[in-house]
């Protein structure tokens, strides 16, 4: 054999062991007898420079980091599943498909749902040519320098018959093992170990030196294809297809099956929930495939996801821990928030250390003590949730959990609401926690929006009493600031700019900043439209206040009660007196000038955005005068869904008909 020869004959052994080792895991050669057929591949090029091409194995692992990633737009989108969360599910999908195909071949291809990352490999005349990120499905990200690093992803593929063009898809993943394994490098190293093995796979292909994903060991299985030459005889069934290209030398799932029917794919479900924990990957679900190919194009896809193929998802993941103690959180309103205390546990993908408790009759309820062992769940997204004890683990004389009479943060009295499970801190602003928080709420992108101004700032501001109050804010000089710990002087600045800027506001925001209790932004705005001055809110009587949409009795005690606190009106007087304002009434007389000032006006049919009772409190505010029944006065039918006999008489007298989509239009309210 001259070099040349010898060359190719080494690369295809190589390539034939990687494949027993990384996707059969069955090595028939001991790792010293392939380190020494390796070693004569790289001598052989090392003397022959010129016989050196991408697709050996030497050239996995390039050694020289990029510098950014290219974007690359798929030939052919990558789309996503369905979700199913039960058997029925699965049965509501066939029978869904069988309606638009009563000829469906039920028989299925099921795959465990692998938690990685969907990437397409791009083979051309057999060579790996570019890897590229699902990213949006349209467009991903150029990865071929990390996943050629992947030893059972081939560079070449092996046998006869592929198509010039052959695009294949599949997972990259992590195996536990490794993910284990990397994690406790991370550790040792003294740097952030990965929440779960998708992160760290992902954080992998993230890295601009192929050197890190070498050393990672990511796996690879191909699950489908996107662009393939047309002149290729595709084979009838999606299991076929992808037969032929693990014949190619692509790593496919050994636990991929066959099944027949929803029967087939429940058994198939209950068999793989069974062998998860021992699986040597993490697996988030299954996904089913209808198996006959030309049936996928008569089913086709819906907005999001093909109809031929659907992913049962899991249960949430439960895992036992120990709660650690319950503390008690001091929201701005004073409301006294348990929080469980969890020792660490892995749940869902997440490490989880804490969970809220909710309130007092949530903890009753669900009976958990300090010191039980309790059942931690987290679904997909969500937030993890204590789900109860494990009462067999209960340790005898456990304490029944009591809320603190008095706050944790300010040693005031605390109270409980009648006929509400909130306990509330009665410090008010005496209280550090509630202040904290008042203060946080005050510069919020909705209130103030003070750029800058972020939370761990303003607990540093509060704790060296520099603002106490929200007038204080005003007061801040840039050597304040620049004084303290981790702020630089340009930031200081910055900061300082951004206080000054945000003296401009509207009157709906400086009331919603303001923090009284269930005074959201909607029900600031009302306020300020309804009484267009700050000092007709404050002199307001119940009586007066109902009459805003949105306010009913509680929240009008609300605003009564806070402008009768002489604090709150000091706090406010500061505010005004550093030069916080807003555009003058006068100049923006918007009642008057709107269209339903002086109107006759009449609510029909059930409206979409609030009660009609709430609609016609802000036609009142607008000047309108609304009544029951139609007339020949009648200016305007607002209608909402199924208006029925005032509609048709209002038509048959010419009355002008609004939708409600129209009135909220012309009131400029459409989009909230
Ligand atoms: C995973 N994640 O294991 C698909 N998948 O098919 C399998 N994902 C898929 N198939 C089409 N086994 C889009 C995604």
């Amino acid at each position: 054999m001259n070099p040349s020869e010898q060359i190719l004959h080494l690369r295809e052994q190589i390539a034939h062991h990687n494949y027993a080792y990384y996707v059969e895991d069955n090595p028939r050669i001991s790792d010293a007898q392939y380190d020494a057929l390796y070693q004569q591949l790289v001598a052989l090029e090392q003397a022959n420079p010129e016989l050196i091409t991408s697709d050996s194995p030497t050239q996995r692992v390039g050694d020289q980091p990029l510098a950014g990633f290219v974007s690359v737009k798929h030939a052919v989108p990558m789309f996503s599943l369905g979700n199913a969360f039960n058997q029925e599910d699965l049965e509501n999908f066939q029978k869904a498909n069988l309606k638009l195909l009563p000829s469906l071949n039920t028989t299925y291809s099921a795959e465990p749902k692998m938690d990685g990352l969907a990437i397409n490999l791009r083979y051309q005349d057999g060579l790996l040519t570019q890897a590229t990120t699902r990213g949006d499905g349209s467009t991903g990200e150029d990865v071929t320098h990390n996943i050629r690093t992947i030893q059972s992803i081939p560079l070449k593929l092996s046998g006869t018959g592929w198509p010039a063009v052959l695009e294949v898809r599949g997972e990259v993943f992590m195996s536990k093992k490794t993910f284990n394994r990397l994690n406790q490098q991370q550790l040792e190293k003294d740097e952030k170990a990965f929440a779960n093995p998708r992160n760290a796979a992902a954080g992998t292909l993230r890295q601009l030196d192929p050197r890190i994903a070498a050393k990672r060991q990511l796996s690879f299985y191909v699950y489908g294809w996107g662009e393939i030459s047309d002149n290729w005889p595709m084979p009838s069934r999606y299991s076929y297809v992808i037969e032929q290209f693990k014949q190619w030398g692509l790593p496919t799932n050994p636990d991929a099956e066959v099944v027949e029917g929803a029967l087939g794919m429940q058994t198939y479900y209950d068999a793989l929930l069974l062998k998860r924990p021992n699986l040597p990957y993490e697996i988030d679900g299954i996904v089913y495939k209808v198996n006959d190919i030309a049936s996928h194009k008569i089913l086709g896809f819906t907005a999001k996801a093909p109809r031929w193929a659907i992913a049962r998802k899991f249960p949430a993941e439960e895992v036992w821990t120990e709660l650690l103690d319950i503390e008690i959180q001091v929201g701005r309103t004073g409301a006294l928030t348990p929080v469980a205390r969890l020792k660490p546990v892995a749940v869902g993908g997440v490490i989880v250390s804490n969970a809220t408790l909710h309130n007092l009759d949530e903890i009753t309820r669900k009976d958990v003590r300090v010191g039980d062992t309790v059942i931690v769940r987290r679904a997909g997204d969500v937030i993890p949730e204590v789900v109860g004890p494990v009462l067999s683990q209960r340790t005898e004389n456990a304490p029944l959990f009591e809320m603190p009479q008095a706050c944790p943060e300010c040693d005031s009295e605390v109270i409980k609401e009648h006929d509400k499970a909130v306990y509330r801190c009665s410090g008010g602003l005496y209280c550090p926690a509630q202040r904290k928080r008042a203060l946080q709420h005050f510069v919020s992108r909705k209130a103030f929006d003070i750029q800058g101004l972020g939370d761990k700032l303003i607990v540093q501001l509060a704790d060296a009493e520099l603002v106490k109050h929200p007038d204080d804010f005003f007061k801040l000089t840039v050597e304040q600031l620049a004084n303290l710990e981790r702020m630089a002087e340009k930031s200081a600045r910055n900061v300082v700019e951004a206080i000054e800027q945000a003296k401009h506001t509207t009157l709906a925001r400086f009331i919603y900043s303001l923090g009284i209790p269930e005074v959201g932004e909607v029900t600031a705005k009302n306020l300020a439209q309804h009484f267009i001055t700050l000092a007709k809110i404050e002199s307001a009587d119940q009586a007066s206040l109902v009459a805003v949409p949105d306010v009913g009795e509680i929240v009008a005690e609300n605003i009564e009660t806070f402008f009768k606190q002489a604090h709150n009106l000091e706090v406010i007087q500061g505010l005004i007196e550093s030069g916080v304002n807003w555009p003058d009434p006068e100049t923006q007389k918007v009642d008057e000038a709107s269209p339903f000032n002086g109107k006759v006006v009449v609510l029909t049919g059930t409206l979409q955005q609030g009660s009609r009772t709430d609609a016609k409190k802000q036609l009142e505010t607008l000047g309108a005068k609304v009544t029951g029944s139609i007339s020949a006065k009648t200016d305007y039918l607002i209608a909402g869904e199924n208006a029925g006999s005032k509609l048709t008489k209002a038509q048959a007298l010419g009355v002008t008909v609004l939708t409600e989509q129209q009135w909220l239009e012309m009131i400029g309210t459409d989009n909230g």
